[in-house]
């Protein structure tokens, strides 16, 4: 599986984070979020980045003065990709539960939203999947769209500013069957009334899939009036090219060819 890792920037930290990274990294250096991404294109629709509260996190070293937040098994993976400046090195600076970072304010890379989005909770987050943070983009992510609406119901319980989750989504893709923002579409069209709407949700990201990205025309950004097709490669160029983001590859099962 090969994902494009976004590099989210760290603006302000939530209390309870800089509570538990006191003294355990330099200051002055650059903090990322790094949630993996199949849908690059998509990036202009960023309104939060999620992580899932009970997951702990790692502050891992990158390079001098960089340090990415994810899973420890996404670093173990992205140790021999070439994407640590000491290859094949594991430096953890710290650990932190997901729900400290709740609330931290981080840079978007393409986002409408240029002062930054925030970190929110999201339960179905999977440790085992990608780097365990999740870019949201609720105009066309069916679960996205599900978990935003749900946070921003229950804003009290989840410990968070109910604006944090009611930013607008911009359309950001039209496709002919379901409009410019699929994900919202495909869940008032199934009925999907919760995050917990597993088997529903799971049709509607089916749907939403196919749809993007085999009709999808882009409706913003450098690539607008392009098929989602051609642009998906160009945009992820761009960030890449940018420093914004990387490829990081999910090792499925390792094939190993002697002849090459
Ligand atoms: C932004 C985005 C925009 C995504 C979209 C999807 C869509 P898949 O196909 O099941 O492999 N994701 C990544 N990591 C995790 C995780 N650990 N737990 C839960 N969700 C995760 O799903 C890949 C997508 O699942 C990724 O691409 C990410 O959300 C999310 F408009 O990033 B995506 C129709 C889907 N649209």
């Amino acid at each position: 599986q090969e994902y494009t890792a976004l590099k989210l920037r760290v603006l302000e930290w939530a209390p309870k984070a800089a509570e538990a990274l006191k003294g355990k990294i330099p200051e002055g250096a650059n903090f990322y979020l790094v949630p993996a991404t199949l849908r690059p294109e998509t990036m202009y629709g960023q309104t939060c980045c999620f992580v899932g509260p009970k997951i702990t996190y790692g502050v891992f070293k990158a390079a001098d003065n960089e340090y990415y937040v994810m899973t420890d098994r996404a670093a173990r993976n992205m140790a021999y990709q070439g994407i640590f400046s000491n290859e094949g090195v594991i430096e953890k600076a710290a650990e932190i539960l997901g729900s400290d970072f709740v609330g931290s304010l981080v840079n978007a890379p393409l986002s409408v939203y240029k002062d930054g989005v925030r970190v929110l909770p999201m339960e179905t987050v999977l440790p085992t999947k990608g780097t365990g943070v999740v870019t949201s983009v609720p105009s066309d992510s069916p679960d996205d769209c599900a978990t935003v609406a749900d946070l921003a119901k229950k804003a009290d319980y989840y410990g968070i500013q109910k604006e944090w989750a009611e930013l607008e989504a911009p359309a950001i893709i039209h496709t002919p069957s379901y409009g410019d923002r699929c994900a919202p579409f495909l869940v008032k069209k199934l009925k999907i009334a919760s995050p917990k709407d597993t088997k529903q949700l799971e049709e509607a990201k089916e749907l939403a899939y196919k749809e993007g990205y085999y009709q999808g025309t882009m409706i913003i950004g450098d690539f607008k009036g392009e098929k989602v097709e051609t642009a998906k490669p160009k945009v992820r160029k761009q960030l890449i090219d940018a420093g914004e983001a990387f490829a990081y590859s999910e090792p499925e099962r390792k094939v190993v060819s002697r002849s090459g």
